[in-house]
């Protein structure tokens, strides 16, 4: 049984006092024992706070990037150990934010990855095609592409403790969702490229949709048997809405 996750990825929005009222309305709102596994990743920045308004709570802490690097001149990154240190148990790693705007390639993303493993942090891998690479019915192989990339530097085994978010790209930020069909056939698809390298470890790693979820399309999404949760933009920074999307992973 793969328990649900949902996670919070805040990108660059919120202030001291707006993640104080964020992190308040989602304590008060979250239930005792949430059958669902719920994790939110503020910027850098407010880590450190927010890990202190989390403290005792089912909430788990995550970081939206990580340098590749362990430790040394590398001026305004943060290392996986650094994210360890302030309380962070999640990292995630390939958005395609990341891909796209800062040009960071498969390469880049597997050794992140490995940062992260290095620190006991749980990467959370971003994998997703483009309008363009979709029209051209190149979505599998995208994929594959980009999960085959950390596959092969960081062995299947590290899949075992590592979660996987499939967000096309056209489907972020845009209100556009993937259908929960697309969304079924891509994660089946990851599913089973992680099984061929090994059965056990395809069955057991949690594959989230990312890409415009929200209360009102969740519930239909999460349904899908291939989908075991999400990886949640905008809608996570309303604690209602995303209490809500929870409620219904
Ligand atoms: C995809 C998603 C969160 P949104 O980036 O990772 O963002 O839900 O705003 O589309």
């Amino acid at each position: 049984m793969r328990r649900p996750f949902i996670a919070g990825n805040w990108k660059m929005h919120g202030s001291r006092t707006e993640n104080a009222e964020l992190i308040e309305g989602l304590l008060l709102g979250m239930p005792a024992e949430a059958s669902v596994e719920v994790a939110v990743c503020p910027p850098f920045v407010y880590l450190w706070e927010a890990a202190r308004l989390l403290k005792s709570s089912s909430i788990a802490l995550g970081a939206q990037s990580t340098c590749a690097e362990a430790v040394g001149a590398f001026t305004g990154e943060v290392s996986a150990a650094m994210l360890k240190d302030v309380g962070c148990q999640y990292v995630i790693v390939g958005h395609s934010e990341r891909r796209a705007l800062y040009k960071e390639d498969d390469a880049l993303v597997a050794r992140k990855f490995l940062a992260a493993r290095a620190q006991d942090l749980t990467p959370i891998l971003c994998v997703g095609e483009t309008l363009e690479e979709r029209e051209q019915g190149l979505t599998d192989q995208v994929v594959s592409r980009q999960l085959n990339a950390v596959l092969d530097v960081a062995g299947v085994a590290a899949m075992g403790t590592a979660v996987i978010a499939y967000e096309p790209v056209w489907a972020i930020g845009t209100g556009k969702n993937a259908t929960p069909q697309q969304a079924q056939e891509v994660h089946a698809h990851i599913r089973a490229e992680v099984g061929a390298r090994d059965a056990n470890i395809a069955a057991g790693v949690r594959i989230l949709y990312g890409g415009s979820v929200k209360a009102a399309n969740a519930r239909e999404i999460f349904s899908m048997p291939d989908v075991d949760g999400g990886l949640i933009g905008g809608a996570s920074l309303a604690a209602d809405e995303f209490l809500k999307i929870c409620a219904a992973a």
